[in-house]
């Protein structure tokens, strides 16, 4: 039998200090191999090395002291398995945390002190319209605004449109009032949006035409977080700063000449196909929306419209209308003036929201409602 080491001899072997060794004695994780029993001091036994060199590897893992024990009194193999076991635990945990994380970095980022997390959530002031026009003699748009989902419409002309974009923003109703995280916005639209199509189907089959075809552009608040869906050449503006950025990209035949470098943004305005769509909800399957998250800040307002806005109210006329120090009512109204002032040749359905800190207001709700 080799001779025993002194606890302090053990501990340099093993790379651990001789308090943890006592601590360990203690836990019944590693008992010296004899005790002297007037002094009191451990000896340890050489070939009890490799535990002691596993405890401390298992520590340097951060596995609890009760669980380190569990994988010492284990076979190899099951010690392994234990340990694998161990680490998807701590996987899963991290990413947990990892959400938890990026959230409070995206929070405190975005809107500065910690005093402000009892007002984490923001709301939105909103308004919603939807009009004929002066050439058109029916309405094809729908518009929505809720507490939490904005939506706009433009169903594709002729008998069946309208209830095309009505059964649209009707398939992201549900959303209204379902909790969502913000980490599965996404997801939740998406599939919102194939359920929006198979009604779309629905009523195509059963109309005298056999299509029916719509445009969709929303937006999904949770918390902080506003989910974007996009099909079509309906339209998201943000206004920040005083700045207007259009923030969907219109899936038109001019656009993707535009794209292409074939046509300038001028020519595009007055081409005549310039509302033909390239991509849209049709009831046939294999959606291919837009899908993207943004950050709500406090002070941001929203506009979402259709083209008989868009079309013929140019940026700087809506950027003016926007800007300006009234709510979005008047904004709302402002704007359809606008558009009639130019014309309204196309059904004008249109949204406006701003977002404000909930402590802002004792009432953040409603402002207008839904319109059609
Ligand atoms: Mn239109």
């Amino acid at each position: 039998m080799r001779p025993l080491l002194t606890i302090g001899m053990f501990a340099q072997a093993a790379r651990l200090s001789p308090k943890a060794l006592r601590l360990y004695d203690e836990l019944g994780l590693l008992r010296p191999a004899a005790v002297d029993g007037e002094s009191g001091y451990r000896f340890y036994d050489p070939a009890q090395l490799e535990r002691a060199r596993l405890i401390a590897w298992l520590r340097r893992l951060g596995m609890p002291l009760a669980r380190i024990r569990r994988v010492c009194e284990l076979p190899a193999p099951a010690a392994a398995a234990e340990i694998a076991g161990y680490w998807e635990q701590v996987l899963a945990e991290t990413a947990a945390r990892g959400q938890l994380a990026t959230f409070l970095v995206d929070y405190l980022a975005g809107r500065g002190s910690p005093v402000e997390m009892s007002a984490t959530m923001l709301g939105i002031r909103y308004a919603a319209r939807s009009e004929t026009g002066l050439v058109r003699t029916s309405n094809e748009d729908t518009a929505y605004a809720g507490p939490r989902l904005l939506a706009v419409a433009d169903g594709v002309r002729g008998p069946g449109g309208d209830l095309a974009s009505a059964a649209a923003v009707e398939a992201l109703r549900p959303l209204e009032t379902l909790a969502v995280p913000a980490e599965d916005l996404l997801g939740v639209l998406a599939e919102a949006v194939e359920e929006a199509d198979r009604a779309i189907g629905q009523l195509a089959a059963s109309s005298p035409e056999g299509s029916a075809v719509t445009t969709l552009t929303a937006l999904l608040w949770s918390g902080s977080r506003l989910a974007l869906v996009h099909i079509g050449d309906t339209r998201a503006y943000l206004v920040r700063d005083g700045e207007l950025f259009q923030i969907t990209h219109d899936h038109t035949f001019v656009q993707s000449l535009v794209d292409e470098g074939r046509l300038t943004l001028e020519e595009a305005a007055s081409h005549p196909q310039r509302s033909l769509l390239i991509r849209a909800l049709t009831g046939t399957g294999g959606v291919q929306p837009d899908l993207s998250l943004h950050e709500a800040v406090a002070g941001d307002r929203y506009l979402l419209c259709s083209d008989g806005l868009s079309a013929v109210v140019p940026a700087e006329s809506l950027c003016e209308a926007l800007t300006g120090s009234e709510g979005p009512q008047q904004v709302l109204e402002e704007l359809v003036t606008r558009a009639y002032a130019a014309g309204a040749p196309d059904n004008i359905a249109c949204v406006v929201a701003d977002v404000i800190g909930l402590e802002a207001s004792a009432d953040p709700g409603r402002d207008g409602g839904r319109g059609r």
